[in-house]
């Protein structure tokens, strides 16, 4: 049995009786700031400059909680949407919502209505938190999943309003809809503000819901990915300690000096964990930005607010290193960014090379992790040089197992499918024990990642292939069955077959097999090619017409029949094949 332990410093024992909330507010590590000040901005609003301090958030959380009992009824397990782009009330929202038991299920802000009542419907959310941007497309989806009028929440950025209550002339409803700040609003004691505060019993937070965060995993639509308290809450310890901050011996980063690039969507489980609730509970200011809008405004905003830790994706650092819009800065950024960790999805031999030219100095490696192991498993260690290639060392307390297509558990050197167990893994997919049984194993604790990888004798891992069906574009998900399961829903199409295909810009792109209906054959036969490059068109407008931008094919083939087994699944190393034999488009 080979089983490769983390090198990284144990956490020792992770706390299993607090809930986020109680967590991140009233639990000390030696590393932050000392609690007797506080006076830190911690969240920066990107667009305006406004801060706040960890005792105002408190404060918001505290009043907002208040607001959501008594207005909402939100309590003990209640499921509540978010749906908004990146903004300070993000983890306020999320906080308060923890204070009272109740689950956050975080929702891309780029989906359109469907993909948003997908998901509300999947997670059972009887209240949603939307976005001022989100506005249209949340109520859209509010209704057509029959919640309650006055259980929407519209979250104002603070550049809109001036102090509590204080939005539209002190207005708290917009028609039913709450404002948040409306919410925070009410006048309450102290006593008053602490009812229906949950807390939990030693043991529970191993079990409790937190978060519902949405992956396909291995196979099929998105689910809901059960993350119990204990998950992110230990994943964050295990970043630290990894990080050197919990012995304090040559830590990487440093609370209080430190200022981090909130611009990692925070609905996405790495904007979470990492670049939102990691930096807050560790004390490093956060300047949160809506959205990534370009590198060059990224570089700006950089520039403008000092930051020192840039949370990224491949498309972003190819970008960095290629487009000429950033290559003045590069000297100056080079200066002032200390760290850099890149994750979601392959970085290229070639594009590391560029950006060690590019940013030389800087300490830089990927990251690794997924929504089911809630988040990070693997990532560059400190105080060495970046492997080209390498998703880094496991982190703090992580084990894994490399095993082959027969089971067999692997020595180091071997190729197989990354096995991982840890204290951050979660608890499996919400009403879905077929799904859940097929990657979580319930003997040795195992999460079978379904990435390929191996490792060398330092522990450094290198992945090399993705086994399950995920694409991803831009380190966004695409589940192929949902694009399978739409494809279908066109009059043209029998029967579909979907996988992504390398891309330089997105690293991956969607491109759609299928096998006509007999009425589209039909036309093809009386009016030839040009029929086919219409009906290739139409499809490619129908799914860019009905679905959110990074799941748009990047071609339509058609072909005879989809190659299936002879139990009737889909064999994608067929089509993958297929594709390497087709004309570049
Ligand atoms: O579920 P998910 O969308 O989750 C993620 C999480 C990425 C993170 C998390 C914490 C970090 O610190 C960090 O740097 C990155 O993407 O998708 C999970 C799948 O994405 C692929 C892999 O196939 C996972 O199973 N993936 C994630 N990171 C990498 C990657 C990587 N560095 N290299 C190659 N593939």
């Amino acid at each position: 049995m080979t089983i490769i332990k983390s090198s990284g410093p144990s956490v020792g024992t992770y706390p299993d009786d607090k809930d986020l909330y109680t967590f991140i507010f009233e639990h000390w590590p030696s590393y932050r700031f000392d609690p007797r000040t506080k006076s830190l901005p911690l969240l920066i609003d990107e667009p305006t400059g406004q801060s706040w301090t960890f005792e105002q958030c408190r404060d918001r959380v505290d009043h907002l909680a208040a607001g959501l009992r008594d207005q909402l009824g939100v309590r003990r397990d209640t499921v509540v949407c978010i749906f908004s782009p990146n903004s300070v009330d993000y983890l306020i929202a999320i906080l308060a919502l923890h204070k009272l038991g109740a689950v956050a299920s975080c929702a891309n802000p780029a989906y359109n209505a469907s993909e948003l009542s997908y998901q509300i419907d999947a997670s059972k959310s009887t209240a949603i938190f939307l976005g001022e941007e989100a506005l249209k497309v949340g109520g859209e989806a509010a209704e057509k999943a029959k919640m309650r009028k006055d259980h929407v929440v519209i979250m104002q950025t603070p550049r809109t309003t001036q102090g509590k209550g204080a939005l539209k002339g002190g207005a708290k409803r917009e028609g039913e809809a709450w404002y948040l700040e409306g919410l925070v609003a009410e006048g309450r004691d102290s006593k008053e503000l602490h009812k229906g505060r949950v807390t939990l019993k030693p043991g529970e937070a191993r079990k409790k819901l937190a978060f519902l965060s949405f992956s396909s995993g291995t196979t099929g639509l998105p689910k809901g990915v059960m993350i119990q308290h204990y998950a992110p809450l230990s994943n964050i310890q295990q970043f630290a300690s990894f990080n050197g901050m919990i012995s304090g011996k040559g830590t990487r980063f440093l609370p209080g000096r430190d200022v981090s690039l909130g611009g990692l969507p925070f609905y996405h489980i790495y904007g979470l964990v990492v670049g939102l609730l990691w930096t807050f509970y560790s004390g490093i200011t956060n300047v949160v930005l809506p959205r990534f809008s370009g590198i060059e405004p990224m570089i700006k905003t950089t520039l403008k607010y000092g930051i020192t830790l840039w949370w990224l994706v491949p498309p972003q650092v190819v970008l960095l290193v290629k487009d000429p819009k950033a290559k003045p800065y590069l000297p100056q950024l080079a200066k002032q960014v200390r760290f850099l960790m890149i994750g979601a999805a392959p970085l290229s031999d070639d594009v590391s090379k560029q950006l060690d030219k590019a940013l030389p100095g800087v300490d830089w490696g990927q990251g690794y992790g997924m929504t089911e192991s809630c988040t990070v498993l693997s990532m560059h260690p400190p105080g060495i040089k970046p492997v080209y290639g390498s998703a880094g060392r496991l982190v703090s307390d992580v084990e894994a197992q490399v095993v082959s297509p027969e089971g067999k558990v692997q020595p180091v050197g071997e190729l197989g499918e990354l096995w991982a167990r840890g204290p951050s893994v979660t608890l499996g997919y919400l009403n879905n024990q077929k799904a859940t049984d097929e990657m979580w194993v319930k003997e040795g604790g195992w999460l079978r990642t379904g990435d390929e990888v191996k490792f060398n004798e330092k522990g450094d891992m290198f992945i090399l292939d993705r086994l399950k069906e995920l694409i991803k574009v831009k380190g966004f998900q695409v589940a192929p069955a949902e694009l399978e399961g739409w494809l279908l829903n066109h009059e043209d199409v029998a029967d579909a077959g979907v996988i992504g295909l390398p891309d330089d810009m997105s690293g991956e792109i969607p491109v759609a097999f299928v096998a006509l209906s007999q009425t589209a054959k039909e036309r093809v036969a009386k009016d030839g090619s040009g029929e086919e490059g219409k009906i290739k068109e139409g499809l490619m407008r129908f799914v860019a017409d009905n679905k959110i931008r990074y799941k748009h094919l990047g071609a339509v083939h058609i072909i005879d029949a989809i190659p299936k087994n002879p139990s009737g699944k889909l064999l994608r190393r067929e089509l993958r094949e297929q594709a390497k034999k087709l004309p570049a488009p």
